[in-house]
């Protein structure tokens, strides 16, 4: 099986595992896993940024950014297909009591103008606009990458209205790849970023938050309150720490193949793809026939893919499948689409 359904079925590698069993580990509740406490310090130098907490997913590091931005009765701008919106068990007001507003972007990126228009005026009626989050790459929106001028514009509009800005890195090695950008310039300007080594870059687990020291001992806090004090997390740091300095490298070649099958799958009747919205390595597609059977086609083939809508099948290119994975994607895209 070629297992195309998301980057974060990777698998460590095998000198993940063997940096695991060798470990050297302590009670990183007490701040004593010098492990994590590596990794931590690299994150934070390779961002450039004052400090870095190594979360157990890419969920509880938006929710601990979140947290740590607001309070409750506040309001957090975001896209309207967001992670953060869609598909986080609507944790932003379960946890922090705050409403989530939808703005909608073009292809995944907000515009500066429109997120000045969706904040509040102050009003005793009004939420206070208290956070805007930006999500690099954007996932449902294809994988899209927030040009640099873009990013700019935002964090510009954010600071001039008060908001703090969360960024959603789950994949922002794969934005900083499509730009050419080291990731540091990316988190610039922004409060608090949350970044996925578990999809792309191959970890078995864990994300990394970032940010300044006080913003992230806030998010380390919450990170205890939500019971993710992992205690000897050095096992899990070590395959991070590999992931972190070996991953990025890989991801050029995720990008070129969800490209080429971007491109085939465009010129199949059964299916359209928006082929300027594949510029990092997910290749959403339209289908004419219900989704959920086209998945199970693909399957039927030796490939998954993931249904995520009626007509909409999403393929995701990582470190787990090569050329022959991109081959028999194609092959059985032209089958059953052709
Ligand atoms: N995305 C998963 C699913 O939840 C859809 C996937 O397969 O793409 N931010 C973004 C932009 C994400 O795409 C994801 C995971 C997360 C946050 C959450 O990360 P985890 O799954 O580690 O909690």
């Amino acid at each position: 099986m070629h297992d195309l359904r998301s980057d974060t079925v990777t698998r460590p590698t095998e000198a993940m595992r063997e940096a695991m069993a060798r470990a050297e580990v302590g009670d990183d509740v007490l701040g004593e896993d010098p492990t994590v406490n590596r990794l931590e310090a690299e994150a934070a130098a390779l961002f450039a940024r004052e400090a870095a907490l190594f979360v157990p997913s890419g969920t509880m590091g938006n929710q601990v950014c979140l947290g740590a931005l607001t309070r409750p009765g506040e309001e957090v701008i975001a896209e309207a297909e967001a992670h953060i919106l869609v598909n986080e068990v609507g944790s932003v007001s379960r946890l922090w009591g705050c409403q989530v507003t939808p703005v909608r972007g073009t292809r995944g990126v907000l515009d500066a103008d429109d997120v000045a228009a969706a904040v509040r005026e102050p009003d005793i009626h009004h939420p206070r606009t208290a956070v805007l989050s930006v999500e690099d790459t954007h996932n449902y929106a294809g994988g899209t990458v927030v040009p640099l001028e873009a990013l700019d514009a935002l964090t510009a509009v954010a600071r001039a209205h008060g908001l703090a800005v969360h960024l959603d890195g789950a994949r922002l090695f794969n934005a900083a790849v499509a730009l050419g950008e080291p990731v540091a310039r990316l988190v610039r300007d922004v409060d608090l970023v949350s970044v996925c080594l578990s999809k792309g870059l191959g970890a078995p687990v864990g994300s990394l938050v970032v940010g300044d020291a006080d913003r992230v001992a806030e998010c380390r806090r919450l990170r205890k309150a939500l019971g993710g004090g992992m205690r000897q997390a050095g096992v899990l740091a070590a395959a991070a720490r590999l992931a972190l300095s070996e991953g990025p490298a890989a991801l050029a070649e995720d990008h070129r193949r969800a490209r080429l099958l971007a491109e085939a799958l465009g010129e199949l009747p059964g299916a359209s793809v928006d082929l300027p919205s594949v510029q990092t390595n997910l290749v959403f597609v339209t289908t004419t026939s219900p989704a959920p059977a086209a998945q199970d086609a693909f399957a039927e083939r030796g490939v998954l893919g993931l249904a995520l809508g009626p007509r909409r099948m999403r393929f995701v290119f990582h470190r787990d499948v090569g050329d022959d994975a991109l081959e028999a994607a194609v092959d059985a895209a032209r089958a059953i689409f052709g």
